[in-house]
């Protein structure tokens, strides 16, 4: 059996919601708290480790929970010689997800 482990990034609002519903399906999660590189703003970042074969199930309850969410950005980016910009709105989410494959899962 292969494992993988399914990385979502999820609004913050929305991690409580997205962790209910993992933890009330039986897998476990971890939780961190990140930065998107692009709006310099919270976001959550969920680590869950299952096998391959409950991804897809995985993947629709993070679904069901992750809304996308408009926000206003006002520098997306302070990189040097930036000027002063125009506030826009951009959709976050609902959620980014990456699934890889897991080497070795141990307990110790
Ligand atoms: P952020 O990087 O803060 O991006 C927030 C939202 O800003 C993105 O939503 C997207 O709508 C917009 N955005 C990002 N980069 C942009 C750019 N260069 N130009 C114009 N608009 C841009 P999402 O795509 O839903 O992403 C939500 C969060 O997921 C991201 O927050 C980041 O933390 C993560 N993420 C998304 N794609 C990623 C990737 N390829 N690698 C790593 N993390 C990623």
């Amino acid at each position: 059996m292969s494992m993988k482990l399914v990385i979502a990034i999820v609004h913050s609002d929305d991690a409580n919601a997205v962790l209910n519903e993992i933890s009330r399906s039986g897998y476990s999660a971890t939780k961190l708290s990140t930065t998107g590189g692009f709006m310099r703003a919270g976001n959550t970042t969920l680590l869950i480790g299952v096998e391959e074969e409950q991804v897809d199930d995985v993947i629709a309850l993070i679904g069901k929970k992750a809304h996308s969410h408009k926000q206003v950005v006002t520098s997306p980016s302070k990189s040097e010689g930036s000027v002063a910009s125009m506030p826009f709105e951009v959709k976050v989410g609902g959620a980014t997800v990456f699934v890889v494959d897991v080497d070795k899962f141990v307990k110790l």
